[in-house]
């Protein structure tokens, strides 16, 4: 057997996807996702014009042997549009062998080692009541663990707060706008750094000690800044503190760790193994956050979590609704095998997204699991994909109050 065929396919189901299909002389098909949010046209590109046309009559077998050939041989290495070409070949070839060997995925990546992987949902408020709400509506729909994102007084449309505060929307917070520039927010990091705690003493004192809570700092802190939010926030116990601060300084994170015990996760810009290197082996971080979309395939990703598994850093895989359900299949299979599993960020992907992509995975009490589908356990309807035209999406640009472009 080897490959026959591979095909990018781009649909628009409410945000864009771009999937990869990998498709044996047997017949045999495999899907991977290649979704670089608000850059999709560029891996669709990368695909189609140099990887595709390399991959007519290999052995889908090798897996290994193609991930090498796809990075190394390429000379230019690593950045998110490689890597997620290379991770959409890596899930589809996984995928087929799975397929092959008619078990799950997870049966061949070491087999269960837990009953299911603890999913996190997203609340958000621009009001305290708003917010109170939107957890109540997470808890009934089964969530054990909540991150929680809030307005910013004095603040416009900030990061994470869905648009819709309506009791009973879904939070779907799809952040990329579909209008031909970005849009621009607002941001004063001093008003953030007042309002927050504030947010978490009250959610604290309405749900008590034990609901595990998130937040996502979004990059915006001086490793200073996200030092003093981690000991502000100590008092009310979070699960963790997100992107505290940009890290492709990563010694930046020596300052932050040598000042808090709040929990910290990065790495969902990351794309290598080495964007976590001095993070990984000083022990700077306790959740790795990259997608297997965007970090080079499962393959890869499981290479950073056995490296990661030394320093007793776990899971936290990246899951908004940027990422397919693919690449979001592809986490739980890894997520249910992996020694090292943290939690499992899950944003319900919309009913349109869920037509084009027929999922095997299942949520309940508060757990993800892969299923016992063959493969990945996902399949792609064309008829259903054809019905939504890619249309360009930006995440937007953020600007200090002086107008200072500063990172979103
Ligand atoms: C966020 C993402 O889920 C998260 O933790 O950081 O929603 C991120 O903003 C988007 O994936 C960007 O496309
Ligand atoms: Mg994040």
């Amino acid at each position: 057997m080897s490959i026959r065929s591979a095909e990018v396919l781009i649909t628009s189901p409410g945000r864009n996807f771009v999937t990869l299909r990998i498709t044996t002389s047997d017949g045999v098909v495999g899907l991977g996702d290649a979704t670089v949010n608000g850059r999709e046209l560029a891996v669709a590109s990368y695909l189609r014009d140099h990887v595709v046309p390399l991959l007519d009559g290999r052995d889908e077998a090798r897996i290994e042997d193609t991930w090498q050939y796809l990075y190394r041989g390429a000379y230019w290495r690593r950045g998110p549009i490689t890597m997620a070409a290379i991770a959409a070949v890596d899930m589809a070839l996984w995928d087929i062998k799975a397929r092959v060997a008619g078990m799950p995925l997870y049966q061949l990546l070491g087999g269960r080692s837990r009953r299911g992987a603890l999913a996190y949902g997203h609340a958000s408020g621009t009001t305290t009541d708003a917010l109170f709400q939107s957890i109540r509506n997470h808890l009934d729909e089964g969530f054990r663990a909540i991150r929680v994102q809030t307005g910013v007084p004095g603040l416009g449309q900030v990061y994470g707060v869905a648009s819709d505060q309506r009791a009973g929307q879904r939070y779907d917070y799809e952040p990329a706008g579909r209008t031909a520039v970005p849009t621009e927010e607002t941001w004063d990091t001093r008003a953030y750094l007042r309002h927050v705690p504030t947010v978490f003493e009250a959610v604290r004192n309405e749900f008590g000690p034990e609901l595990p809570l998130l937040h996502d700092g979004h990059h915006r802190m001086t490793p200073n800044q996200a030092a003093a939010l981690g000991k502000s926030l100590e008092p009310y116990d979070l699960f963790w503190l997100e992107d505290c601060t940009p890290a492709e300084n990563q010694e930046g994170l020596r300052r932050v760790r040598s000042q808090t015990t709040t929990p910290l996760a990065i790495g969902e810009v990351f794309n290598s193994v080495f964007d976590y290197q001095t993070l990984i082996t000083e022990q700077l971080i306790d959740y790795v956050r990259s997608a297997v979309t965007h970090a080079g395939g499962i393959t890869a990703l499981k290479k950073i979590m056995d490296f990661a598994n030394i320093y007793q850093i776990k899971s936290g895989f990246h899951g908004p609704t940027d990422i397919s359900p693919v690449g979001q299949a592809a986490h739980l299979h890894l997520g249910i095998a992996l020694h090292n599993f943290g939690i499992q960020e899950y944003m319900k992907h919309s009913r349109d997204t869920l037509d084009v992509f027929h999922t095997s995975y299942t949520f309940s009490d508060g757990l993800l699991d892969p299923g016992e589908t063959p493969g990945l356990g996902v399949e792609y309807d064309d008829a259903a994909a054809e019905k939504f035209d890619y249309t360009p999406a930006y995440l937007p640009v953020n600007r200090l109050l002086d107008g200072t472009v500063h990172d979103w």
